[in-house]
């Protein structure tokens, strides 16, 4: 059995980089929405709607052991929904707060999201559960969602693009010292984040905490390791798609193609 990583565009591939380095042997089915892209300034009902969508056609055509949404944007909001609606453990990403918050030593954290995330009530609770005695300051960029579908796309991107995106970061007297990277757009990013920069910052993201959530899972489940033959899947048009074809190759994957749309 396969496990599938579902994300609106390229972001989920940083989770399916640290999925792949800790377990080699699973099969992949990733799904971009391409289609409804971006999530990140979009209504949430519309948001748990086509994640609810996406994940069902791929459950009933995989029959995967596990499913991650592998999207802050969309697990802050549909993680209970997508749990209710599939018979399979459904893994959500949200942003890394709890160990920025346990790292910190200036007690000054930055959150780096998409508006999305920056202004759910799930990211507020985190906050208030883990950073409490924290600084926390939240940027929320679309733009950077932008860049890394760019980048990955060997489109350029300039250093001023970055720079724009980190600059709040450092406009107050109060710099954080480290970034919780709570997009999984950004972790693809992190080198030119981290140059645009003025200070070195430690860059916190969710990925290998959820490599080693889904290992944890996949022990209790049979048949859930086979040789691995990886597909990438996108709901929309195949345009843009073209464009990220050597990255995928240069990832692993094996085949690339449209979902199957049933009603
Ligand atoms: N990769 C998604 C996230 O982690 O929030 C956001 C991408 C988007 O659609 N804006």
């Amino acid at each position: 059995k396969p496990i599938v990583i579902f994300d609106s565009g390229v972001g989920g591939l940083s989770i399916y980089q640290e999925v792949k380095r800790r377990l080699p042997g699973v099969e992949v089915v990733y799904c971009a929405d391409n289609e409804a892209f971006p999530y990140g300034p979009k209504p949430e009902a519309e948001v748990i709607d086509r994640t609810l969508y996406c994940l069902s056609q791929l459950a009933k055509q995989y029959q995967p052991a596990l499913a991650i949404i592998a999207c802050n944007t969309a697990s802050t909001i549909s993680l209970p929904h997508a749990r209710q609606a599939l018979q399979i453990p459904v893994v959500g990403v949200v942003p890394a707060i709890k160990p920025a918050g346990e790292w910190s030593k200036k007690r000054t954290i930055g959150l780096l999201a998409t508006p999305g995330t920056i202004a759910r009530e799930y990211t507020h609770q985190l906050i208030r559960d883990f950073a409490r005695d924290c600084d926390v300051i939240s940027v929320g960029s679309s733009d950077l969602v932008a860049m890394a579908e760019r980048h990955l796309r060997e489109q350029p991107v300039s250093h001023e693009e970055y720079q724009a995106v980190v600059e709040p970061f450092f406009a107050n007297g109060k710099q954080p010292d480290c970034i919780v990277l709570g997009c999984t757009h950004f972790p693809l990013l992190e080198q030119q984040l981290q140059a645009a920069c003025p200070v070195p910052i430690h860059w916190i993201n969710s990925g290998e905490a959820i490599a080693r959530r889904v290992e944890f899972l996949l022990e209790t489940i049979p048949d859930s390791s086979t040789t691995t033959s990886d597909r990438f899947i996108y709901t929309g048009s195949p345009d843009g798609i073209h464009g990220l074809m050597p990255a995928l190759e240069s990832m692993g994957f094996e085949e690339v193609h449209e979902l199957e749309q049933e009603r």
